[in-house]
């Protein structure tokens, strides 16, 4: 992967991160402690790197299209917080740092979640009402994004997960769960992207083909960290899924078949670039170095 461009990426969605939900030391600054506690944690940004990444292969201003990047990662940040709740996963460490309800409790932790919902929504819906020459296409972007982190994905794929805990799972429900759970999110930034492009279908078709790839190989990968990574490096606790009794790519097919599995999924992923030539170049390497990534 290209590390300089990485590198270039993430520092604009650090910013807008900090831009877009500055300290607050009103009445509510706990919320918003909290809110900027787990937000400006660290974690690798992939979503928004994607999105910026995809505007960028096609000479978008990279500065509009930052609140979309840094609201996927207000998204993705309150469900991780909300994931790691006692009555959801029960998690103690996160990005590196003891979860949000283990810092400030639970009820402040649900609002903290609720409060970056919210906050996404709001960057979104701002950028479509100040923009009058691209509010159509921002608009589509949003739609999708809305869509894909709600009930027919995101939280569709949390309550498959909930529900299957400590039931053995077969391969159709595993995968429908994480294509809803995982991959819909990743996807999202690819597809906003292509909306604000305003792409044609062939374009969009590969870009969606990879999305598609990539979201899977995300999760296989999760599975496979979960069971080999190091605590350490990943900045949350291994073993969790053996411990909360889920199934996952590694307890239905073992860790060897995953790992075969999760390089033909990127292969295909990288071959499904295939069409942009060399300015696909860094969502190639992107999709290898999820593949070997050790965080
Ligand atoms: C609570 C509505 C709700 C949804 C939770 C995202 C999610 C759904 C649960 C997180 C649990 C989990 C480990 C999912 C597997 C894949 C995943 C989303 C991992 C975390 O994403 P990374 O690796 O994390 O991008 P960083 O910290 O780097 O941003």
């Amino acid at each position: 992967m290209d590390k300089v461009l990485y590198e270039k990426y993430l520092g604009l969605v650090n910013e807008g991160l900090e831009e877009f939900l500055p300290e607050n030391n009103t009445q509510r600054k706990t919320l918003f402690d909290a809110m900027r506690y787990s937000l400006l944690a660290g974690g690798k940004r992939i979503r928004p790197v994607l999105l910026l990444a995809v505007c960028d292969m096609f000479g978008y201003d990279l500065k509009k299209a930052l609140p979309f990047a840094v609201s996927i990662e207000m998204i993705h940040t309150y469900s991780l917080i909300h994931d790691d709740l006692p009555s959801m996963d029960n998690d103690d460490l996160r990005r590196g740092k003891p979860t949000n309800h283990k810092v400030y409790g639970e009820g402040v932790a649900i609002l903290a979640g609720d409060g970056l919902l919210n906050k996404a929504f709001e960057i979104l819906s701002q950028s479509v009402v100040q923009s009058s020459d691209e509010c159509y296409k921002k608009a589509r972007a949003l739609n999708y994004i809305a869509k894909s982190s709600g009930a027919d994905g995101m939280i569709g794929g949390q309550i498959i997960d909930l529900e299957w805990e400590g039931k053995k799972i077969d391969e159709d429900i595993l995968r429908m769960m994480h294509t809803l759970k995982t991959a819909k999110l990743l996807k999202a930034p690819i597809m906003a992207s292509c909306e604000l492009l305003d792409l044609g279908e062939e374009e969009k078709k590969a870009l969606e083909e990879y999305a598609d790839n990539i979201g899977i190989a995300f999760q296989i990968k999760d599975d496979i960290l979960d069971v080999e990574g190091s605590s350490e490096k990943l900045g949350k606790n291994c073993g969790s899924d053996n411990q909360n009794l889920k199934s996952t790519y590694v307890s239905l097919f073992g860790l060897q078949e995953s790992k075969n599995m999760l390089s033909n999924i990127t292969q295909r992923a990288v071959e499904n670039l295939k069409i942009f030539g060399d300015k696909a170049k860094f969502l190639e390497g992107l999709a290898l170095q999820l593949k070997i990534r050790d965080n």
